[in-house]
């Protein structure tokens, strides 16, 4: 077969990659001090890329850093301050303790170059002008990113390529690397994000997502863990939660507007209860479960609640549920609770 194998979720995929690079290793690696089992040129494709969340026990997926990661890059920033808050551990690819460098994806494709608009709005614009342009290419990698020797963050994503066919927006992603158990389902949930959000400024619907990485690997520190997910797929029929569609008003607007909520709910400046998120911020209800999320974690952080507002937790969409639970004992607290 020459085309990418298709996958019903990211889920399958995962596991299937998980199984490729620990059962047939091609290679052994150590790069930068990490050792790794490797595989090289692999890919898959998701016709639906909204069944973009792994619901497995064992890999304790996180929404709330999901999402943030996804508005993080839809609002094109690099600062460690949001991202770091959600994800702690992203402070050692920072340079300078302030901003991220390559991975900051976002802040590549979404803010305007020196010689005029974003990457992301020429590919937008050239779309519409051209749907069947195969030119629709979003680079991110740069080699100037090497010259460095000690750059602590070199973009793993070479580029997304966007395609309109037959009125569906099609992506393709090219990794340089990727870390299958760590850096994967992150990057699988944020780029689909991306995906949806372009589709819905172009007025197209939902193509497929194809995933194609030089380098897929698994760390050895993670063998174990890997092992543990492996077992659990192998031993359980999976559960699955539809992801709904994005909102066909979504704009850089809403972006805009849930960013002001992070840095709100992050700064412990305003706390929100299910009434005020429903009533006040005149907000998709798609997008409300990401307030919903924020609010959350916002408990999480800054109150240090044994248990968080069950109301909260119990107005997410059930799949986002049944990840809170898993990841954080005071989800699951509530949840024992209030008998979800
Ligand atoms: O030495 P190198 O720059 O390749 O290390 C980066 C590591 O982070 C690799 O294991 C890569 O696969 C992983 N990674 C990922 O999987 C990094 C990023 C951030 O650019 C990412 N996905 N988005």
């Amino acid at each position: 077969m020459l085309t990418a194998p298709t996958y019903a979720s990211v889920q399958e995929a995962y596991v299937a990659l998980l199984q490729l690079a620990t059962k047939e290793p091609q290679h052994q690696i150590d790069a930068r001090g990490n050792s790794a089992s490797e595989v090289i040129g692999v890919s898959f494709r998701l016709p639906d890329p909204r069944q973009r969340l792994p619901y497995l026990a064992a890999r304790k997926a996180n929404p709330v850093f999901q999402f943030a990661e996804t508005l993080w890059y839809l609002a094109g920033r690099s600062d460690l301050q949001m991202i770091g808050y959600y994800a702690p551990s992203m402070s050692t690819s920072s340079a300078d303790g302030v901003h991220l460098g390559g991975s900051a994806y976002g802040h590549t494709l979404f803010n305007p170059g020196d010689t005029g608009p974003s990457r992301y709005d020429q590919v937008v614009e050239l779309l519409q002008r051209e749907p069947d342009s195969k030119r629709g290419y979003l680079p991110v990698f740069s080699v100037d990113e090497l010259a460095d020797r000690h750059n602590p963050d070199v973009a793993c994503l070479a580029g997304l390529h966007l395609l309109s066919r037959q009125g569906r927006l099609h992506m393709i992603c090219n990794m340089r690397a990727n870390d299958l158990d760590c850096g994967l389902l992150s990057d699988v949930f944020s780029f689909t994000m991306i995906q949806e959000y372009a589709a819905i400024q172009l007025g197209l619907r939902l193509g497929s997502y194809t995933h194609t990485i030089g380098s897929a690997h698994v760390n050895d520190c993670n063998a174990d863990r890997v092992r543990r997910v492996l077992d659990e797929a192998a031993d359980r029929p999976s559960t699955t939660f539809a992801f709904p569609a994005m909102p066909a008003d979504t704009t850089a607007a809403t972006i805009e507007c849930l960013m002001g909520h992070e840095e709100r709910l992050r700064n412990n400046e305003q706390r929100y209860s299910l009434l005020h998120i429903r009533k006040r911020l005149s907000l998709h209800p798609y997008w409300q479960q990401v307030v919903i999320l924020f609010e959350l974690y916002r408990q999480l952080q800054h109150d240090r609640s044994e248990a968080v507002d069950p109301a909260l937790l119990n107005a997410l969409n059930a799949g986002l549920r049944w990840l809170m639970v898993r990841k954080w004992p005071a989800c699951a607290a509530a949840a024992a609770g209030g008998a979800l």
